[in-house]
């Protein structure tokens, strides 16, 4: 039986705890498990974290073994290396298959039957690894994909026209790496398309503002690791908004990762579209609207994906 207010977090380090911390503030949860190899780390993390409890709402928070996840709803994976300065996600995937390789039989060997939320990166091949691996329905499986870039994407629209970013709609799809996109052509501010909206706001040169934006958005990431060798934060506040959609039902889009079938023509990869995410993971893909152009660049980061995962031997 799930317990529907159960979380498990795989991996206590910068993403794991940061992440852990925010759904502790956030109350979504009454009871949360951390395991990491380095058990000592899982447990000062544990630790820490609940000596804010005091501050928050209750959360039975502890460091534990995999006996203690079988009951979660939401199982996070954010165990594995990180990006060093000048390595892009996609080198972290031979070091991170592997890890996964340890991780998933655990936890498909206690016949879980909560959702597994992956975050590691590189986030679509590990996605499918774990789907691969695990041999859960594809709706369980779903990964944080370009949460958090559409997330760094509205922020820097919302500073460039001064408006609340929430107000924004706007994607970013495709592989959570070099190869993503933004998918301009259906952008808007509460309805209004993007570049009327500019205009109202005095910015008349929509493509070199677009493409400086998108340069932001894509190379976020590396400008951040050049400076503190992580990020951490804004995805914590992703993996929290994605538990909470899942825990509260909630039914919004959000471009996780998830398995393809047949949208804009892709198949058997895991990949980031918008998507209706309730109680039962990923429920309905949404078909954007988009131009030729970029479909040609979803389709392009769809391949290289898929020739990856061709590689990755499961
Ligand atoms: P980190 O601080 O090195 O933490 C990784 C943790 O994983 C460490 O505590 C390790 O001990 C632990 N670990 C390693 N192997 C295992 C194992 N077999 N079982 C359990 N725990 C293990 O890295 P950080 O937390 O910064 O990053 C973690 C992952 O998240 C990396 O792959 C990042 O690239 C990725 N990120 C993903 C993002 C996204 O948007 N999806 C964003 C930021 C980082």
């Amino acid at each position: 039986m799930v317990n529907i207010r159960k979380a498990a977090m795989i991996g206590c380090g910068f993403v794991g705890s940061s992440s852990a911390f925010a759904l502790m503030q956030s109350g979504i949860f009454s009871e949360m498990v951390m395991i990491d190899v380095n058990r000592e780390k899982a447990e000062g993390e544990a630790m820490d974290i609940a000596h804010g409890l005091p501050f928050a709402r209750p959360i039975r928070l502890y460091a534990g073994t995999y006996d203690d996840i079988v009951d979660a709803a939401i199982i996070i994976i954010t165990a594995g290396a990180n990006q060093k300065p000048d390595e892009t996600r996609l080198d972290l995937i031979h070091k991170n298959v592997e890890i996964y390789k340890t991780i998933i039989p655990e936890i498909a060997k206690r016949n879980c039957e909560g959702m597994l939320l992956i975050v590691s990166n590189p986030v679509d091949i590990l996605t499918y690894t774990a789907l691969k691996l695990s041999g859960f329905p594809e709706d369980r499986v779903l990964g944080s994909g370009t949460v958090l870039d559409t997330a760094r994407l509205k922020y820097l629209i919302g500073e460039h026209l001064k408006v609340d970013n929430r107000s924004v709609h706007a994607f970013i799809i495709g592989e959570h790496g070099d190869s993503e996109l933004a998918a301009w052509s259906n952008a808007n501010v509460s309805g209004v398309r993007l570049d009327a909206f500019c205009e109202m706001r005095g910015h008349y040169f929509h493509e070199e503002s677009e493409d400086k934006i998108y340069e932001e958005v894509k190379n976020s990431a590396y400008e951040i690791i050049q400076r503190k060798q992580a990020t951490y934060y804004g995805i914590a506040m992703a993996v929290k908004r994605i538990c909470e959609c899942i825990i509260r039902n909630e039914q919004s889009i959000l471009p996780v990762s998830s398995m393809m079938h047949g949208i804009y023509g892709m198949e058997d990869v895991v990949i980031s579209m918008p998507a209706i995410v309730g109680k039962d993971g990923v429920e309905a893909v949404v078909p954007i609207e988009l131009d030729e152009e970029e479909q040609e660049q979803l389709k392009k980061s769809a391949t290289l994906l898929k020739e990856l995962n061709t590689m990755i031997k499961t």
